[in-house]
């Protein structure tokens, strides 16, 4: 039954409508399903599918905007019940996010934003065609532990070593973990520009932020004076 539930979500994106992708998500969280279950397993692969489409030309710009509206109305639906969580708990890191200069795909960045905030992290998100200068203008003034920059177009990726560099010149490359994500990223990129990490989607991203905050914590015990 879930399957069925799961494939009509699907289908809802692929068809590009938002009131049965709304309705779905609300059919989910009443019968208790988790909220990221419903997105990776319903939704997501909706999305990847109308990506082939427009790929192979069966799809053009028009009907991916009505996709990402479907996927935008049952993603509200779905986030105040993932989001519940990360209030009752101690904050686990500050984290600016936003999508790279030039590029406005903002589903997978608000996704990770989420999931991020439901596991108690505090997110600034700064949304999308965010440039070096203002990721590091943002990271300095909220002292952020972590950057997170999402690049969906082959052509924006590079940008994503321009907020590498705009921390660098702001003098806060040393404090600030920068991790890196979205469909054209991959670990090997992220190594090429001198990223601290990559992942892959939004709960390897909760995994990967957390680890970064470790290895913060280590590095500072490591600098503080020995005790006389
Ligand atoms: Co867009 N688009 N698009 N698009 N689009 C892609 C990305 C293509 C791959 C489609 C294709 O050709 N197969 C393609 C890029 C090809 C390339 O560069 N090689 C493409 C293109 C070409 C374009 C335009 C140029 C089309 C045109 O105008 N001719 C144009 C570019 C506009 C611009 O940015 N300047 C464009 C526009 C659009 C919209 C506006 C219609 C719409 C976005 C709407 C919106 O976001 N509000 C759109 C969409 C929806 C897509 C696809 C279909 C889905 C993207 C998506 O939301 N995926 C996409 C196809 C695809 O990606 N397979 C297609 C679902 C989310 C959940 O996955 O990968 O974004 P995600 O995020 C994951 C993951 O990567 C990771 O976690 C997330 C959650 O699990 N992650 C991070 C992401 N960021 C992270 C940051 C971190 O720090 C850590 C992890």
């Amino acid at each position: 039954m879930v399957n069925n539930l799961f494939s009509a979500m699907r289908q809802s994106i692929v068809d590009g409508a938002p009131d049965t992708a709304l309705a779905l998500a609300q059919q989910a969280l009443a019968a208790g399903l988790a909220p990221l279950e419903a997105i990776n397993s319903g939704y997501v692969p909706g999305m990847h599918e109308v990506g082939e489409q427009f790929a192979r030309a069966q799809m053009f710009l028009p009907d991916l905007m009505a996709s990402a509206e479907a996927m935008r109305t049952a993603m509200a639906a779905l986030e105040p019940e993932m989001k519940k969580s990360g209030s009752e708990r101690e904050m686990a890191g500050i984290v600016v996010l936003g999508t790279t200069k030039g590029d406005i795909h903002e589903i997978g960045k608000s996704l990770v934003g989420t999931l991020l905030t439901a596991h108690g992290f505090c997110v600034h998100d700064l949304g999308v065609d965010v440039s070096g200068e203002k990721f590091a203008a943002k990271a300095g003034e909220l002292n952020a532990d972590i950057v997170g920059v999402s690049a969906l177009l082959t052509t924006t990726m590079r940008n994503q070593r321009g907020v590498i560099e705009s921390l660098e010149k702001a003098g806060l490359r040393s404090q600030v973990k920068v991790m890196v994500g979205g469909a054209p990223v991959t670990r090997s990129w992220a190594q090429e520009i001198g990223a601290d990490g990559y992942a892959k989607d939004a709960m390897t991203a909760v995994a990967l932020a957390r680890e970064l905050m470790h290895d913060k914590a280590r590095a500072t015990q490591n600098l503080s004076p020995e005790p006389a």
